[in-house]
């Protein structure tokens, strides 16, 4: 292009823009509302924010992205509402109130479905992660496109009645479990109540006793400030659950080409980010909650509370079987 040319055509574009009259979508400014229900620094959202900073850059700041942390937006199930409708962009949810939607990702939900975290990374790395979250995009009933896996490491108990050390310890305890009813059955195998509800509901019942404890990984136990009132934490590990990256169907559809490709891509590249900011940050959780003195109780025998939650692989577990065969054949 010639000098003239070059400006010339630089002239046109600023006419243009002056009028507003800039038809061509690859153009327009777009701020990307992303959500998730902890709170700046956390791990996952960590991730999210430094993949906002990669696409600004690679499109000279057209498309950014806005993030609503600490359940500014609701808990998970109202996120993944507004993802479907394209009022939220993307969405990191734990798989948890997913597998509502995509009854295969259920699977991931059993408990003690995987030897331990390092067996949940080779899965989702693996075929059988890109196969699952390709199914969330491949239905159009979800509304949701599924852009990379994110690590939550293992959830156990913990609560503000007693030690938790033996399956029978469980016995009574109402403990609060995710929106899915294979985990209200999980905590009804072992013996006590489950209460399903959304995380933005758990301090409440905490404090007023609606519930006697909850499970989690421990940097969720530490970062939502539960550990100083539900103080045996007892490493049952029962489930080990991935997170999910979503984007909204809507507002993948309405982007250009281009655009889609470096959502995906700049999604996708977040799986590995998050796993390494997740690994510090377990470490320093643990540290923490050791050091306020929580009573950590190391389980060296899982066998009875795998051997307990039978019945829910009895009730839930056939569809998946040849899913689960595959699942334990990754060594
Ligand atoms: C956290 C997870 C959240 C949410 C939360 C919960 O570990 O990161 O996505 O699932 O647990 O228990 O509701």
């Amino acid at each position: 292009m010639t000098t003239r040319r070059m400006l010339m055509a630089a002239g046109v574009l600023a006419v243009a823009a002056a009028f507003g009259a800039a038809p061509a979508t690859a153009q327009t400014k777009m701020v990307l509302k992303a959500a998730d229900v902890h709170p700046l620094g956390y791990p996952t959202v960590e991730a999210v924010v430094q993949m906002g900073k990669k696409l600004e850059k690679a499109t000279n700041g057209r498309l950014s992205v806005q993030m609503f942390p600490s359940m500014q937006l609701g808990g998970e199930k109202e996120m993944i509402e507004q993802a479907q409708i394209g009022a939220l962009q993307y969405a990191r949810i734990s798989v948890g109130p997913v597998g509502s939607i995509v009854d295969d990702l259920n699977v991931f939900n059993m408990p003690f479905v995987f030897r331990d975290v390092a067996h949940m990374r080779k899965v989702v790395d693996g075929p059988i992660g890109d196969e699952l979250l390709k199914s969330i995009g491949d239905n159009p009933k979800t509304g949701l496109i599924g852009l990379a896996w994110m690590d939550a490491g293992a959830r156990s108990f913990y609560n503000k009645v007693r030690e938790i050390r033996k399956v029978e310890d469980l016995k009574g305890l109402k403990i609060r479990m995710m929106g899915n009813p294979i985990f209200v059955d999980t905590m009804n195998a072992l013996g006590g109540n489950g209460v399903a509800m959304g995380m933005d509901q758990v301090m409440n019942a905490l404090q007023t006793g609606v519930v006697d404890g909850a499970e989690n990984n421990p940097p969720s136990y530490d970062s939502f400030g539960h550990f100083p009132i539900a103080k045996n934490y007892s490493l049952t590990e029962h489930l080990i659950i991935p997170e999910l990256l979503v984007f909204s169907r809507k507002a993948f559809d309405a982007m250009s080409k281009e655009d889609q490709a470096l959502v995906l891509k700049f999604g996708k590249e977040t799986q590995l980010e998050q796993r390494k900011l997740w690994d510090e940050r377990v470490a320093v959780s643990m540290k923490k909650i050791k050091d306020a003195g929580i009573n950590v109780i190391t389980i060296a025998d899982k066998k009875p509370f795998q051997d307990a939650v039978k019945p829910v692989w009895d009730k839930y577990g056939s569809k998946y079987t040849a899913l689960v065969k595959r699942i334990q054949d990754v060594k």
